[in-house]
This record gives C-alpha cells, sequence and structure tokens, in this order.
C-alpha cells in the first residue's frame, strides 16, 4: 500500500523538483544562489522570505547539497512550527459547530466530506449542514457525501434564507445528539459585501440557540492559485473570525511553498493539508513531512 507520505511527496512533486534541481549544484556561487532564490520564489513562498534564504545559505557558507537542504529545512519548520497546529473538536459542545468558508471552487465541500468521514472513523457522531441554498448542485453534492460517509445532512429548501438553513440544522444536530456539525457556506466573493452580511447573519441566528457557535471557523484556500490565497485570506479575516486553514491541491500545483508566504503574513493556524479528492486524500498538516516534500528530501 502506498503511504501518505508517499502519495504526499509525489502530490507536492512540481513543486519540488524546481526546488530540487537548483539545490543540485557543484559549488555555492551567485550563480547558483540566484538559482535558488528564483526556484523558492517560484514556489510561491514570497519574494522576501526567498531572499532571506539565499541570504542565511551565503551566511553559513554552505559547500554541498546536502548542507544547503538542511539549512533550508531547519529554517522553514522553524517558520512553520508555531502555525501547524492539530485541529480539536470539544467534547463539552455538542455539537461542535464548525464553518466553513472560501471562494466557490477552493474545495470546502468536498474538505467537508473528507473531514466528515475520518471523525467518524474515529467515533464521532457527525451531521453535515447545507446552507449554500444559492445552488441545488450544492446541495446535492453535499447530499452525494453524507450517503458515502453515513452522515445525516440537513438542507436548506434551495433560495432559502442560509441563516434559517443554518439555525435549523443546528436545532436537529442538537436534536439528534450529534457530536459535529459541519456547516458549508456559499462563497461568492465577487460580492464581498454581501457575503460578510450572510456570515455575520448565520452566525448571530446560530447563536440564538448555542452563543459560544461557531467552536470553529475553516478557510479552505486552494494551493493552485498560489500567492492569490493570500488577498482571500485577509478578506475573509475582515469578514469573520477565521480560526484555522485548510489547504487544498497541493498535488498538480507547482505553488507549494505558499503555506510559507501565508505563515509569514498571518498567524492563522494550519490545520490540514489536501492532496487529491478522495476521503483518503487529507492529513493533518505536519511541518517536517511538508518542508521535506517542498525540498525534496526523503523520509525513509
Ligand atoms: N486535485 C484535487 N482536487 C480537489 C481537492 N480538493 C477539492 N478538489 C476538487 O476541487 C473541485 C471543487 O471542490 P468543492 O469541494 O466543490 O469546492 P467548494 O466550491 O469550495 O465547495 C472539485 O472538483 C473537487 O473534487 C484536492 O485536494 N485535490
Ligand atoms: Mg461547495
Amino acid at each position: 500500500m502506498v503511504s501518505w507520505w508517499q502519495k504526499f511527496k509525489k502530490g507536492l512533486e512540481k513543486t519540488s523538483s524546481q526546488v530540487s534541481r537548483a539545490l543540485t549544484f557543484t559549488k555555492l556561487d551567485d550563480e547558483a544562489l540566484d538559482k535558488i532564490e528564483e526556484a523558492l520564489i517560484l514556489s510561491d513562498m514570497g519574494v522576501k522570505r526567498s531572499m532571506a534564504l539565499r541570504q542565511l545559505l551565503e551566511k553559513r557558507r554552505v559547500q554541498t547539497t546536502q548542507e544547503a537542504q538542511q539549512v533550508l529545512y531547519q529554517e522553514l519548520c522553524k517558520q512553520l512550527d508555531s502555525v501547524a497546529q492539530p485541529f480539536v473538536v470539544t467534547a463539552e459542545k455538542k455539537p461542535f459547530v464548525i464553518l466553513m468558508v472560501g471562494v466557490n471552487g477552493a474545495g470546502k465541500t468536498t474538505t467537508i466530506g473528507k473531514l466528515a468521514y475520518q471523525m467518524k472513523k474515529k467515533g464521532l457522531k457527525v451531521s453535515l449542514g447545507a446552507i449554500d441554498t444559492f445552488r441545488m448542485a450544492a446541495i446535492e453534492q453535499l447530499q452525494l457525501w453524507g450517503e458515502k460517509v453515513g452522515c445525516p445532512v440537513y438542507a436548506g429548501e434551495q433560495g432559502a434564507d442560509p441563516a434559517g438553513a443554518a439555525y435549523e440544522a443546528l436545532q436537529k444536530a442538537r436534536k439528534n445528539k450529534e457530536d459535529v456539525l459541519f456547516l458549508d457556506t456559499a462563497g461568492r466573493l465577487q460580492n464581498k459585501k454581501e457575503l460578510m452580511e450572510e456570515l455575520k447573519k448565520i452566525i448571530r441566528v446560530i447563536q440564538k440557540i448555542d452563543e459560544t457557535a461557531p467552536h470553529a471557523v475553516l478557510l479552505t484556500l486552494d494551493a493552485t492559485i498560489g500567492q492569490n490565497t493570500i488577498s482571500q485570506v485577509a478578506a475573509f479575516k475582515e469578514m469573520t473570525n477565521v480560526t484555522g486553514l485548510v489547504m487544498t491541491k497541493l498535488d498538480g500545483t507547482a505553488k507549494g511553498g505558499i503555506l510559507i508566504a501565508l505563515a509569514d503574513q498571518f498567524h492563522i493556524p494550519i490545520h490540514y493539508v489536501c492532496i487529491g479528492e478522495s476521503e483518503e486524500d487529507l492529513h493533518d498538516f505536519s511541518v517536517q513531512d511538508y518542508v521535506k516534500g517542498l525540498l525534496g528530501i526523503d523520509n525513509e
């Protein structure tokens, strides 16, 4: 069986192949340093960070590829350590309400399906609330995940008020003594003001039932858009209290360094990474695995 690490490493190959190619040098002269800096910038970890890493390699008088890998590995791990935080569902909150936010196509619904699958495997009672009532397809997509994973889906009517649908979903989840309720929101960032009002209303309304809800607000980001995720985080942070990040589509992107840029810019916990569309393709964010994957270092 292919292990998570093998799949993860393969997923990050587009990014790591550029980086490891640049790290293969015979002498660390200016030309080699230029190549490394360029590869790091291309991975979307940010220009400033890439320049600082170049300077660090110079300062440490690195001689070999292996030394360069080690210097970068340690520096990047240090940077990411504080943001890598496991996602915790506390048992006192019943249900523990998780509001999923992010733009359309980022991977919210898929991530909910994957998380529901993994939480159910751990023995939690999980339910899903389809409150992106604007699109019928969005409701159906969540219903499919519910069937696949085997958990109830509380869906609002098409065209219904999302806040009302959220209220009803929470009421039902409470009645059924669910441990967890995911709320799958719409992500029409084109109209930021409207979306902000919608999210605020959802939160206001569910707080009528549980004034501590939502207990987590997870922002889903698509790694393939690289640096553009930065403006999305800024926008959602302005709209609501984002408590953690999920990075999807790390498979097949050359911009896999983006998590470093996000850690540099924001200090929002990173909980999960995804490398595919199936329920097994989500994993806790591991700094060591991620940085090794990025630099093309082996784990075996
Ligand atoms: N390759 C890949 N595709 C993904 C991943 N996560 C989600 N997707 C796909 O991205 C598309 C949009 O996902 P969806 O969950 O509908 O996004 P939403 O609009 O935010 O709910 C779907 O086709 C998903 O299967 C991932 O980690 N890797
Ligand atoms: Mg969706």
